[in-house]
């Protein structure tokens, strides 16, 4: 062990944490990590020895806003600690355990510090690294090769969550496609659409000061959402009641005052029934829905026969708490609320599921007031703008254009991407550039995934490390990770904490080689004749940004976080919804314009023959989707994954606690441990997602558990394309020969 690089013992790291003030909390996720490149503390003599750097998480996309400690210089310059910022409401000074583990990217030996050209087959792990210059090059050669042949619409372009995938969209439009696509259309878009169309933007939630909470589907204990997770434990601390619907008791359901083991797919019921019983009992504030609503008779009508009884014989969860939950949460509206949730990718109809979750909110009349739904105050950044002057926003050109109805026009949906390029229709796409996420892990049907990349002629990925989707590429790109780069200005929005603004500050210089994307998209343009695009510098843009707002510069420099403090409630108050009536639509215009159901029609979710089961996937606090999977000191807490089953369906099969199982879907088979749990329905398993990574890259994470991603058929939600990922039935055996 070298004296550089020697692990302080748990006391050491807690001593040292004491002596330099930092919360001994935030010490535990370093000082369990045993084999992690531990930053030597100890070698600071001097308490006041190192410097402080804002800037802003990224091991999720939360961001919460973080104090780097540091010291050396140049190449030698090290993170002693990354510490929570106190001064940011948003993410109440916190920094959860994956937060505090972004110090193990900074010497992982699994970065990508060099650009690679791919030199076998596709998918072989044959690279040769190469220079810079070759490989922008290359890039460019291949993006007018494409854009000659096929259209520039034959270039796909796809970047996850991140302050700099705004350039990657700027990149798009100069260039001339239309075709981008997100980590959206596997997340969050039905959500979205239900609560857009409903309330007209997408709320947030004032957890904080709620005094009845309903949540279905959604983890906020182990799924972090900031200021949400913290605001609801606070809640609970004083007495909220929680009441969580979930197939599996999570974290979320242990720390609630009731968990219903819900039938996966049957959540409309529920809530149809909950509309019924406050509407019937008269259980809602007439004068407040008079004034704010559009649709109440046709819902009164469209609910009547949706009793408590019949909601039952759906969701499995017994009448009379259906309507003890009604009665429970309209005496405590408007401080109440049915929890809108954020994955909402899980069912065909999850659009109009989630509709549900948007009238039973509107019922209770807590939009806009606190405790309940609210609205987002605007808080905008000075830009350089850019247009590009072929790009005219025409949804139509998209290569998933007309697949559905209420497709997100810069969004458009992944799943229905993937089956365009691979069926060359109605255009072929032929080139795909991806910055900051991983389809092939997080896509449903990864061997979809695998065959759309196999019919690609060219693919360039920019990541930190070397992802499954990395590498299917021809050239990978190596990136600074989010310690080691400076990033634009950016407004978070924090619910009851208020908006935010926030950067990212360079704490430690990135390994080798590797350049932010808003250099190699800035290159790329200047190769491809669309430099004017990006005649600017990250430095300028900043400093346009920094005028945004009187003693904005001054006091990201000394806070490291900037709160502007609009108001947070009544900002509804004589303005108009962004709906189609200018109400909250209960019923939607837009939808019965576009001859789809105005009102949340329920779909009973197909049966689940004897031998299957309904697949899940939810989260564990201490990894982040596919990307954490090889930091070493999550690792500790959370290596692999598990099959939750229950035991008398695991009994029926002849499974034991830990025995090795082998999960079949129509499209994938993967193997795993059992885990016996009464915390599961018998008819529903679970998986933690994020694991069982295919490439070589990632040397802690390859062969690590199951893919979820390998399991998962591509359903789509009807409405507006969002994957449904709940919808794969499989079936389970104990794995023969196996130890
Ligand atoms: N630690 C951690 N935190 C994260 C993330 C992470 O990767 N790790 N990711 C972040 C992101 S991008 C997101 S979108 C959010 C996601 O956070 P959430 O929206 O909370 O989503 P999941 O964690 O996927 O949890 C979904 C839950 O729904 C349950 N479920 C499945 N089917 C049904 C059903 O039909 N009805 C009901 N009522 N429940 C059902 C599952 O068992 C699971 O527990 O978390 C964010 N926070
Ligand atoms: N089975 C299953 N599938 C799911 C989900 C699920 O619960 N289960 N959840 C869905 C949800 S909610 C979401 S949001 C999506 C997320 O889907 P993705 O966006 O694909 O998420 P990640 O797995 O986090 O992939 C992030 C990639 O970015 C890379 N990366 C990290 N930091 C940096 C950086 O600073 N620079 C660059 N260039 N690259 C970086 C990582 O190495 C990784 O390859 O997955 C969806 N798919
Ligand atoms: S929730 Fe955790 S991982 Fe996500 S940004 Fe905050 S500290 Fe980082
Ligand atoms: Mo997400």
């Amino acid at each position: 062990m070298s004296a550089k690089h020697h692990r302080l013992s748990r006391r050491a790291f807690l001593k040292s944490a004491a002596a330099t003030g930092i919360a001994a909390v935030a010490a535990e996720v370093h000082a369990r990590g045993k084999d992690a490149p531990i930053p030597d503390a100890s070698e600071v003599t001097d308490p006041k020895a190192y410097e402080n750097v804002f800037t802003a998480c990224d091991m999720c996309f939360n961001r919460c806003a973080v104090i780097a400690r540091v010291n050396g210089e140049g190449q030698d310059r090290k993170i002693l600690k990354l510490d929570p910022n106190p001064k940011c409401s948003k993410s109440r000074g916190m920094l959860c355990a994956r937060g505090n583990a972004g110090v193990a990217l900074i010497n992982s030996p699994d970065r990508l510090t060099r650009p690679l050209l791919r030199t076998g087959p596709r998918g072989g792990n044959l690279w040769r690294p190469i220079s810079w210059e070759e490989a922008l090059d290359r890039t460019a050669q291949a993006m007018r090769e494409i854009g000659a042949r096929y259209s520039r619409c034959g270039m796909l372009f796809t970047a996850g969550a991140d302050t700099q995938s705004r350039f990657v969209h700027r990149f798009a439009e100069a260039y001339g496609s239309f075709n981008i696509t997100s980590h959206e259309s596997l997340c969050l878009l039905s959500v979205n659409r239900a609560f857009m169309d409903t309330f007209g933007e997408v709320p947030q939630v004032d957890l904080l000061h709620c005094d009845h909470i309903v949540m279905l589907g959604a983890n906020r204990f182990e799924s972090l959402v900031m200021p949400d997770s913290a605001d609801l434990m606070q809640a609970v601390r004083r007495g909220a009641k929680l009441v969580v619907l979930d197939p599996r008791c999570t974290k979320t359901a242990e720390a609630a005052a009731e968990w219903h083991a819900i039938r996966p797919g049957t959540d409309l019921a529920f809530l149809l029934a909950l509309c019924r019983v406050i509407l019937e009992e008269d259980l809602y504030d007439r004068a407040w829905i008079e004034s704010n609503t559009h649709g109440l008779e046709a819902l009164r009508a469209h609910v009547a026969s949706c009793t408590p009884a019949w909601a039952e014989q759906e969701t499995g969860i017994k009448a009379a708490h259906i309507v003890r939950a009604a009665r429970e949460l309209a005496a405590a509206a408007p401080r109440a609320v049915v929890y809108p949730g954020r994955r909402s990718s899980d069912y065909e109809d999850s659009t109009q599921i989630r509709r549900g979750f948007a009238v039973v909110n509107a019922l209770l009349a807590n939009f806009d007031r606190p405790g309940g739904l609210m609205s987002t105050p605007a808080v905008k950044l000075r830009d350089i703008p850019f247009e590009a002057p072929w790009f005219d926003d025409n949804p139509a050109d998209r290569v998933d254009a007309g697949r559905v109805p209420l497709l997100f026009n810069d969004e458009g949906s992944f799943v229905l991407t993937r089956d365009a390029v691979l069926s060359g229709q109605p255009y072929p796409v032929k080139g795909w550039f991806i910055y900051k996420t991983n389809p092939m892990g997080t896509a449903p049907d990864r061997e979809k995934t695998a065959a759309m990349m196999r019919s690609l002629d060219f693919i360039v990925s920019v990541d930190i490390m070397m992802s499954d989707t990395a590498f299917m590429s021809d050239i990978v790109l190596p990136a600074p990770c989010y310690l080691e780069r400076d990033d634009p200005l950016f407004v978070l929005q924090g619910g009851p904490a208020g908006p935010c603004i926030l950067t990212r500050n360079r704490v430690v210089p990135p390994p080798g080689e590797c350049r932010p994307v808003f250099d190699v998209v800035k290159a790329l343009a200047g190769k491809l004749d669309i430099g004017n695009a990006f005649d600017f510098t990250l430095h300028e843009l900043r400093e346009r940004q920094l005028e945004s707002f009187p003693g904005l510069k001054t006091t990201l420099e000394e806070d490291g976080v900037f709160e502007p403090s609009p108001a947070l409630y009544g900002l509804k108050k004589g303005r108009p919804y962004k709906t189609p009536s200018g109400r909250i639509e209960l019923y939607s215009t837009l939808y019965q314009q576009k001859g789809l159901d105005p009102l949340p029609v329920y779909t009973p979710p197909a049966a689940v023959p004897a031998d299957s089961f309904v697949l899940v996937a939810g989260r564990t606090a201490c990894i982040t989707q596919t990307q954490s999977q090889n930091n070493r000191l999550l690792a500790e807490f959370a290596g692999t994954n598990t099959l939750w089953i229950h035991p008398a369906a695991a009994a029926r099969l002849g499974i034991g606690n830990g025995d090795e199982v082998t999960v079949r879907s129509s499209v994938g088979t993967e193997h795993l441990r059992a885990e016996l749990t009464k915390g599961i329905r018998p008819d529903t398993v679970y998986m933690h997602s994020g694991f069982g990574a295919l490439a070589s890259g990632p040397g802690l994470a390859a062969g690590t558990g199951a893919s979820i991603a390998a399991l998962f058929e591509s359903a789509y939600d009807a409405l507006c394309g969002n994957a449904a990922l709940h919808t794969t039935r499989v079936t389970v055996q104990r794995r023969e020969g196996a130890a």
